[in-house]
């Protein structure tokens, strides 16, 4: 359980002032230039022994994603981009940073581009995101105007500009390489890696591309130090996280926790409650769409983190979590986002582009019970043909909802079908 003193973001729900002063006020920008005059090594060990994992969907180690940023460059310029393309179904978390808290961002953008030898940082966000736009341009302005970005930045003697590049509202330019190809002007389709973007990212250069939430952490991590950030969590695990809880629960909200928390404590402290009580639980998605779901009876023993998410055949994500209770169809929720996923795979590689075509039609006849039952087997074989063989992971994400489905609640699809059946010959 995390204590108010200990929250990174102070103005989550927007209640106090959201311009530069107010995040003054709040802590932000505080001895920014005695950081950097820390130097590179000292920053990129420090978010080494922290123990943050990106906070974008994957989980890799932020550190040491930094460490991969080439020392020499042969006069190419080193980037750093953020992903602020939030599009995961059930997510939006960054969302609420940007809006209110949008000077945390801006004072890790300086300090992690320093840290990987990056005057320039570009910050992706997605198309839908107007307001958050806007929002988060005034504050850039704001910190110009301040000498807090351009020239000699926050007096630090860095020189450093921030630009905000508008998609379009593509799920898929939330992948890291297909994100720097729209970037470029191009298409937003993946690249193969490798070469991963630290190798050859934007315009060819050096790139590292962090989450909204991987970056806005760092000045407080960096202020109060490595192991007060890894005292929260769990070996692995560590740090603050912000959850996105929605569905079925009485009060969906955004909230900063301590990782590990159990889910029940998730959902009792900040969201009162599932709907109708616990015994109404059915299934939660735990990590944004792209995760499988786990029956509610699981969750009730769960622990928030990579860990015990992936032990139990799921998965972090982007903690957005997803509560359906029992009057939720579950087949019609899965197939609805097997159809968000043919929606949105850039069709480049066959797997996906027919495979999540397949993977729909099939799921559009189980929620009618329309299907043969031997068609369930079939459609998890469709699963494993795409799992793994395409070039991003879209494909993969495509897949592990149904599969998760198909884990947990086949009994429910069979019944469906055979129902189906005695109502036809009735
Ligand atoms: C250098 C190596 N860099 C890995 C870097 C890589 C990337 C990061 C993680 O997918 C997941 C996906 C979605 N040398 C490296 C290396 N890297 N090995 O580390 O890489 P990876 O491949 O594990 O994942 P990814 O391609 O970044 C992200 C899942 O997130 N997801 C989706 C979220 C969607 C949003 C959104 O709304 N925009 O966040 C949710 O679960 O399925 O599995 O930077 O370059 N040897
Ligand atoms: Fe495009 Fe899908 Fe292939 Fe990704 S997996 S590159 S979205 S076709």
């Amino acid at each position: 359980m995390l204590d108010d003193k200990d929250r990174i973001f102070t103005n989550l729900y927007g209640m106090g002032d959201r311009t530069l002063s107010g995040a003054k006020s709040r802590g932000q920008w505080d001895g920014t230039a005695d950081i950097i005059g820390k130097g590179r090594d000292w920053i990129i060990q420090e978010m080494k022994e922290s123990g943050l994992r990106g906070r974008g969907g994957a989980g890799f180690p932020t550190g040491m994603k930094w460490s991969f940023m080439p020392k020499e460059t042969d006069g190419r310029p080193s980037y750093l981009v953020v992903n602020a393309d939030e599009s995961e179904p059930g997510t939006c978390k960054d969302r609420e940073i940007m809006r209110h808290d949008p000077h945390t961002l801006i004072e890790g953008c300086l300090i992690a581009s320093f840290a990987m030898n990056a005057h320039a940082c570009y910050i992706y966000i997605r198309g839908e995101y107007i307001r958050e736009r806007e929002a988060l341009q005034r504050a850039i302005d704001e910190a110009y105007d301040d000498g807090l970005l351009g020239k000699n930045a926050a007096g630090s003697g860095w020189d450093f500009d921030l630009y905000l590049a508008h998609g379009a509202g593509a799920y898929i330019c939330g992948e890291e390489t297909a994100l720097i190809e729209s970037l470029e002007g191009k298409k937003g389709m993946p690249r193969l890696k490798p070469p991963f973007p630290a190798g050859a990212g934007l315009y060819g250069c050096p790139t590292t591309v962090n989450n909204v939430e991987s970056i806005a952490v760092v000045p407080t991590i960096l202020r109060r130090g490595a192991s007060w950030f890894s005292s929260f969590g769990r070996e692995n695990n560590a740090g603050t996280k912000v959850f996105a809880i929605s569905g079925h629960v009485n009060k969906p909200c955004v909230v900063e926790e301590a990782m590990s928390i159990s889910f029940e404590e998730l959902i009792d402290r900040h969201c009162g409650g599932i709907r109708g009580g616990w015994d109404n639980l059915k299934a939660v998605i735990p990590g944004g769409s792209s995760v499988p779901c786990l029956p509610g009876a699981t969750m009730r023993e769960g622990i928030m983190d990579f860990d015990w998410l992936k032990e139990n055949k799921s998965g972090l994500g982007t903690a957005a979590v997803i509560v359906m209770d029992q009057s939720t169809d579950i087949i019609k929720a899965i197939w609805r986002l097997a159809a968000f996923y043919k929606h949105e795979s850039c069709g480049q590689c066959t797997p996906c582009r027919e495979g999540t075509g397949w993977m729909m039609r099939v799921m559009e006849r189980l929620v009618r019970g329309e299907a043969e039952v031997e068609e369930i087997d079939m459609l998890l074989d469709v699963t494993k043909q795409v799992e793994g063989h395409t070039i991003c992971a879209l494909g993969d994400a495509a897949a592990w909802p149904i599969q998760g489905l198909i884990r947990h609640f086949r009994d429910e699809i069979e019944d469906r079908i055979k129902h189906k059946r005695v109502i036809a010959a009735e």
